[in-house]
């Protein structure tokens, strides 16, 4: 303790502009610039989780509109391990039920939308990305919007990792890429 007060002592002699700033008050100062620039930031780090040698990268979901029945969630899955995994199941109290779903442009130019009953594979070594337009969570009966800036507990299962829980940052209606659009999921809840 002694020596880091001496060399902060020091340092104060050394630099003007800290002068009259006493220890305390910049060890504060320094902790809120930190503090505001993460909440700042907040909204653009990655969050991860891992299951065995499955890493799961920013899981989001998409805000939805008030009435909506389904929600769409994404992440990237990395398998860091030699062995392909597979992701098999999602659940979540936010939603009655989740189904991982395709997306994809049928040979008639047409996007439909399939749920994957064997969920989706992760190749050894390599990754699979969920994302809009593409492989996604998708939340099902779900009885309340989600709304930006809240996080949605879930729960992943993979065949070979086995479960983890994640949350799934809600982000902004518009985000993500290309015009994804559930609304013809609503009617029939799937
Ligand atoms: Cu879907």
């Amino acid at each position: 303790m002694r020596t880091f007060i001496r060399g902060a002592r020091v340092a104060a002699l050394t630099s003007p502009s800290i002068r009259f700033r006493s220890l305390e008050e910049r060890v504060g100062l320094a902790a809120f610039t930190l503090l505001f620039l993460f909440a700042l930031l907040q909204p653009l780090l990655a969050h991860e989780f891992k299951a065995g040698e499955i890493m799961i990268d920013h899981p989001w979901a998409r805000a939805t509109p008030a009435g909506a029945k389904v929600a769409g969630g994404f992440m990237v899955l990395k398998n860091m391990g030699p062995e392909p995994d597979r992701l098999v199941s999602v659940s979540s109290d936010f939603a009655g039920k989740a189904e991982i779903h395709e997306m994809a442009v049928d040979d008639k130019g047409v996007m439909t939308m399939r749920p994957l009953a064997d969920g989706v594979d992760i190749p050894a070594g390599g990754e699979v990305e969920l994302k809009p337009g593409s492989f996604h969570v998708m939340f099902m009966q779900i009885t309340r919007p989600a709304v930006e800036g809240e996080k949605l507990k879930a729960t992943l299962t993979f065949e070979k990792a086995g479960t983890v829980d994640v949350e799934f940052d809600v982000q902004a209606m518009g985000s993500g890429m290309g015009g994804h659009d559930h609304s013809g999921h609503g009617s029939n809840g799937g």
